[in-house]
């Protein structure tokens, strides 16, 4: 999906026209400080069309790197729709759950060997912090090189908390630069007409540290689209189908709340 962008200091994205759009207006909101800058539809060597945007890592050496996918809903309210008029079986994503849970299939479920993608989709946002904080630690890179994606089933607010506290082990500066960085993005959220009239679904913010720096941006626009006419969210409240809501302040407000509690200790 990602490759070396064509100036230096920059990565390639492979196009996606929500995406596209999402930057494209972004580049003209409040929001843009917050957000890899972005430089526009270039053509990679294979004849595919990239995002190009700014690479959040170049000019950091042996960085920390944690991405937490932001709100309490993963997948689309039209995704939801199309899974209802066309149910499509996943064999993937069955597989997918019975590795992590081989009792999580219901009995046609086991006898088709297959889930559906907002089966699926839901019952990766119940076992992990989605559902209930809003938010989800989908991977970290530790200063050594070593990763991990093993964070299906973090879930509760202590489980968390031990997951970012082993994050920022040995970086006990880093914590209010984060703490910063993360009120400053709710406030212009807040501000925001971008954010007003859009719904943010599997968005990320991407956690960025070493020894000297720290930084925190939005990324992951694939599936940030504009609001219905007439529709308005409040990115807070529950979700049910038809209101939009996507829960980002609510998850961004709990992670401000988590990573408050280690700056103190
Ligand atoms: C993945 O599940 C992630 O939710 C992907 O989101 C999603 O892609 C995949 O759907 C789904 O299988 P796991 O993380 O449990 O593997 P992301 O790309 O943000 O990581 P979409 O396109 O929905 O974002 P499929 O349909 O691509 O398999
Ligand atoms: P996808 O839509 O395939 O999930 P993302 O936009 O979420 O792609 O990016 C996947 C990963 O790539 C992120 O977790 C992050 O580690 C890395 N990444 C994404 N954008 C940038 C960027 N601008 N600079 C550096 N790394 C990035
Ligand atoms: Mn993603």
């Amino acid at each position: 999906n990602f490759r070396a962008g064509l100036k230096q200091g920059t990565i390639l994205k492979k196009l996606c026209p929500p995406e596209e759009k999402a930057l494209e207006a972004i580049m003209k909101d409040v929001l843009r400080p917050y957000v890899p800058r972005y430089s526009g539809v270039v053509e990679g060597a294979d004849g595919e069309k990239y995002l190009q945007m700014e690479d959040l890592l170049s000019s950091y050496s042996l960085p920390c790197v944690m991405d937490i996918k932001m709100g309490v809903r993963t997948y689309l309210e039209d995704e939801l729709a199309k899974a209802r008029e066309k149910p499509k079986l996943r064999k993937d994503m069955y597989e997918k759950m019975i590795q992590i849970d081989p009792k999580a299939p219901t009995e046609a479920e086991n006898r088709a060997k297959a889930v559906t993608k907002p089966r699926y989709m839901v019952w990766r946002e119940t076992i992990s912090s989605t559902a209930t904080l809003g938010f989800r630690i989908e991977g970290v890179r530790r200063g050594d090189g070593t990763s991990s994606k093993d964070f299906k089933t973090t879930r509760t607010r202590e489980q968390v908390l031990a997951c970012l506290t082993s994050f920022l082990q040995g970086y006990p500066h880093v914590v209010s630069r984060y703490v910063q960085q993360l009120k400053s993005i709710k406030v212009t959220l807040e501000g925001s007409s971008f954010f007003k009239t859009h719904e943010l679904i599997g968005s990320s913010l991407l956690f960025v540290h070493n020894d000297s720096s720290a930084l925190v941006r939005m990324i992951d626009f694939a599936k940030t689209v504009p609001l219905p006419q007439g529709v308005a969210i409040t990115h807070r409240s529950p979700w049910s189908e038809g209101t939009h809501e996507d829960g980002y302040l609510l998850g961004l407000e709990n992670l401000i709340d988590i990573f408050t509690a280690l700056e103190k200790v």
